[in-house]
């Protein structure tokens, strides 16, 4: 076993890429920075970006064992089986370590796939290291493994601690980084887990425990950004303002670089000084999970927020003058059609309080694993038995087990073009054209004869080729395409 081997880590495409603005795949990023650390040569590919050919290529020219490959549930999963059916294809004594939420998620079933060797289970960091190191496989945390056709679970692996995730750096040097900072808009995530027990979310099982960059932290991975470019920044953390200290310090810091920025926060956690403050400290617009109008349903999905805590966020946003983004769900076990007219009407009170916001609504997809997931098998959901399957799966379509799959799809399909600025924002006909149809629906509460879900599952792929049309991109902040 050669000490300190070479390895290369893989984020596959991802459908309807070309929509937003890609964020860096940390997923093996913060995975390659401590590979880097431990004097291990790591090469990263992001398929989004990169061929098959330079894979390829990487492979030929370095004595490789372990590749690792990233996916998440949903279209993902299709990218990341062709590339590791592509690879154990051309080089057949590679093995193949699979990580991420899905694999995490349903470990056995991943390793029943016989083209994967290994499944890391949560944090990839340390055991991934362990593994290509040549530490005994028995040994390692969080590894899944199969040995004469038998598959062994190892015990789980600790989270990292605090400090290990703030000596985490973007390693820069292994990704093109004007892939992802496109016209001053960069992404970026500065912490992990949130302390909420939200029934359909992941973070229930994998990221129970928030941990965070300090402020420190961030600012010195920002000023970093800041030099590619970045002005606009989106920060995905499921959690942002867990720590009320580091937001304060981080405000001053958005102040003095002029940057703007926007992220996620929970409707109860608003109040007028937070906003007044963000508002004053380049905050452009915020995110919520609002997820439902049925108080009913948003007890099932244990949001422990009520529905005036929603409006009350709508009233606060508008007064202070920050643009809100919603984000509900319909198609939720237990939820039946007067709780999905409720959401409805409270997304057109929350849009008559505050008419500068935008909002999605997508059909829940009970993720294995989750509360959800077990009210949904007992409501007659049939998982997908097999990986590949786990591929086909679309938050704008229904499950087979929902009722009403029709009328829930076509609101989610109006909903991705009334909610959504680019549609008036850009003065391009199609654009137009679908939005005049789709507002019309949406003010009458008409969605019967689906012609258009019926022309986008048709067309699918041709409006997704010219979405990933390179040169252009969409910019959230202007909501201009540029
Ligand atoms: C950024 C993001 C996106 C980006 C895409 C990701 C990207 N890099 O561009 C966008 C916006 C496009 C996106 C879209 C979707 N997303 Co998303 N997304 C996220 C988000 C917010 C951050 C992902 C991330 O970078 N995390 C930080 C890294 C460090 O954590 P990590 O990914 O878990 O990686 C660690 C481990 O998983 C493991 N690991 C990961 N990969 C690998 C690989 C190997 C080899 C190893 C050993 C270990 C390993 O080690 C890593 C480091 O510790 C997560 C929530 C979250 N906070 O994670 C949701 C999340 C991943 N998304 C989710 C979903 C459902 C979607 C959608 C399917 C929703 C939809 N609209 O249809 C789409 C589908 C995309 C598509 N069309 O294919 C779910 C996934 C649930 C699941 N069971 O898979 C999440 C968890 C949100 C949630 N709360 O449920 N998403």
């Amino acid at each position: 076993m050669k000490k300190n081997p070479t390895t290369i880590l893989i984020y596959p495409q991802l459908e309807f890429a070309g929509a937003q603005i890609p964020t860096p795949p940390y997923s093996i990023l913060f995975i390659a920075d401590y590979l880097l650390k431990q004097n291990i040569d790591v090469k990263v590919f992001d398929l989004r970006f990169d061929s098959y050919k330079q894979v390829k290529e990487a492979l030929s020219n370095n004595d490789i064992e372990y590749i690792g490959v990233s996916a998440m549930t949903g279209p993902q999963i299709n990218y990341a089986l062709q590339i590791t059916k592509y690879l154990k294809k051309n080089f057949k004594y590679i093995k193949i370590v699979w990580g991420g939420i899905h694999a995490t998620i349903l470990p056995e079933q991943t390793l029943q796939n016989k083209l994967i060797d290994f499944v890391i289970r949560g944090e990839g960091e340390k055991p991934y290291y362990e593994l290509i190191n040549g530490k005994n496989i028995k040994q390692i945390k969080g590894l899944s493994y199969k040995n004469k056709n038998k598959i062994h679970h190892n015990p789980k692996s600790d989270l990292l601690n605090k400090s290990e995730i703030n000596e985490q750096k973007i390693p820069w040097k292994l990704i093109n980084s004007k892939n992802y900072i496109r016209n001053g808009n960069f992404i970026i995530i500065t912490s992990r887990g949130c302390p909420y027990r939200c029934s359909f979310c992941y973070n229930s099982i994998f990221n129970n425990r928030w941990r965070g960059w300090t402020a420190e932290k961030c600012m010195e991975e920002l000023d970093k950004a800041v030099d590619y470019g970045a002005k606009k920044l989106t920060f995905y953390d499921d959690n942002f303002f867990a720590n009320s200290q580091r937001i304060k310090d981080l405000f001053k810091y958005f102040k003095e670089k002029e940057l703007i920025w926007k992220a996620e926060l929970r409707v109860d956690q608003l109040n007028y000084s937070l906003a007044i403050k963000a508002k004053n400290h380049g905050c452009e617009q915020l995110f919520f999970g609002a997820e439902s109008g049925s108080q009913k349903v948003l007890d099932i999905l244990n949001k422990e927020v009520t529905v005036s805590d929603i409006i009350n966020s709508a009233r606060i946003v508008n007064d202070v003058g920050i643009q809100a983004d919603y984000s509900w769900m319909i198609g939720i076990p237990g939820e039946n059609c007067n709780d999905v007219r409720k959401t409805l009407s409270l997304i057109k009170k929350i849009r008559e309080i505050n008419s500068n916001s935008e909002f999605s609504i997508k059909i829940l997809f009970p993720y294995p694993k989750t509360v959800i997931y077990e009210k949904a098998l007992k409501k007659g959901f049939k998982p997908p038995q097999i990986l590949s399957e786990w591929g086909n799966i679309r938050r704008e379509r229904a499950s087979k087990y929902l009722k009403h799959k029709n009328l829930l799809e076509m609101i989610a399909i109006t909903s991705a073009i009334v909610g959504k600025k680019i549609f008036k924002e850009n003065n391009i006909p199609p654009l137009k054209i679908l939005r005049f149809f789709a507002d019309f629906r949406w003010d009458k509460e008409i969605f019967s004869f689906g012609i258009e879900n019926f022309f986008f599952k048709l067309f699918k792929d041709v409006i997704e080729k010219v979405i990933s049309d390179k040169d252009t991109s969409y910019d959230p902040f202007s909501h201009k395409i540029v």
